[in-house]
């Protein structure tokens, strides 16, 4: 048999027609690609090859000098890569249902809700809580203010979302002016965790584990959040990488929350929005779902909420 060279050589003798001679030199480019493909496959593992040997060497003189070094730093893609397989199941709804308090008893609530994956709002459960007439930034800042050294724990041992404004650190949000705090000057959303268990006892004065939840494991810290602003945007769409599912009480406003499935099931499951009022608490996995707030027009929004096992 010919090879393409040899059928291109003799078509030239022959004279062939220009078509001809570009289709069957397209043919034998073709014929030789794998060759410069292996090529450059070959040069692309090298530098992979290089660039692992670099993190490996680099890795050992790190472990070497320190022995609580990781082997692999934890960062948000090694989060993202370390994901277990999604079930889709779990993420295809069509609405979050919205149950009134008096018929979500404890036992109900881990039957239906609390393992499934699916959000849940329960609708009016906080309503009675004494947080709903009391919490606001002159509250947490005379909280923080009345125990010694809270704010510099929960900044050092907790974390801040600036969210939506220039504010950098609790003491920054907890200073500003009542005049800001307020909304007149400018529209802010921010969000933190509390680290000391003084601010923390005093906070649970106004507000209660919700009643539907499984018991309190002893040795989980059920770390509490607290989340507010004015109207506008409130936190951008993103996954969370916490041990457990997430409640969180409305104490003021209204919000509302966009859930988007797993980027994997993005393809048979669509993203749903929930709109928590003053008084309902939401259920959300939050390591699930990707989710974004919106707060409504009307009181400034504020949110506590938590983990639970
Ligand atoms: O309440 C919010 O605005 C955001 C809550 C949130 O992002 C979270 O709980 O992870």
């Amino acid at each position: 048999m010919q090879s393409l060279e040899q059928k291109l050589r003799k078509l030239r003798d022959e004279n062939a027609s220009i078509s001809e001679q570009v289709f069957l030199k397209e043919l034998s480019d073709a014929a030789n690609r794998p060759k410069r493909r292996w090529a450059s496959i070959s040069a692309f593992g090298a530098a992979a090859l290089a660039l692992i040997a670099a993190i490996v060497f680099y890795e050992a003189e790190t472990l070497l000098g320190n022995e609580n070094a990781c082997a692999i730093e934890n960062n948000v893609v090694m989060m993202q890569l370390a994901q277990p397989i999604v079930d889709c199941s779990r993420a295809c709804i069509d609405s979050v249902p919205r149950v009134p308090a008096a018929r979500v008893s404890r036992s109900e609530f881990a039957r239906k809700y609390a393992y499934s994956g699916h959000p849940v709002v329960v609708t009016g459960a906080a309503r009675n809580w004494s947080a709903l007439a009391n919490f606001g930034h002159q509250f947490f800042r005379d909280v923080y203010r009345r125990v010694p050294n809270s704010v510099e724990l929960t900044e050092t041992e907790c974390q801040f979302f600036e969210y939506n404004t220039d504010m950098e650190s609790l003491s920054e949000f907890l200073g500003m002016t009542e005049k800001r705090a307020s909304l007149k000057e400018d529209s802010w959303y921010i969000g933190w965790s509390n680290c000391d268990s003084g601010v923390d006892e005093i906070m649970r004065e106004y507000y209660e584990r919700p009643h539907f939840l499984p018991p309190a494991d002893e040795e989980s810290s059920e770390l509490t959040w607290i989340f507010m602003g004015g109207t506008g945007p409130g936190a951008f769409l993103h996954m969370d990488h916490v041990d457990k599912v997430s409640w969180q009480a409305q104490v003021s406003g209204t919000k509302s929350w966009l859930l988007v499935p797993p980027f994997e099931c993005e393809d048979v499951c669509k993203s749903v929005n929930v709109t928590v009022e003053t008084g309902d608490i939401i259920v959300v996995d939050t390591n699930f779902w990707y989710h974004a707030t919106y707060v409504h027009h009307g009181n400034m929004s504020i949110a506590i909420g938590s983990e639970f096992d």
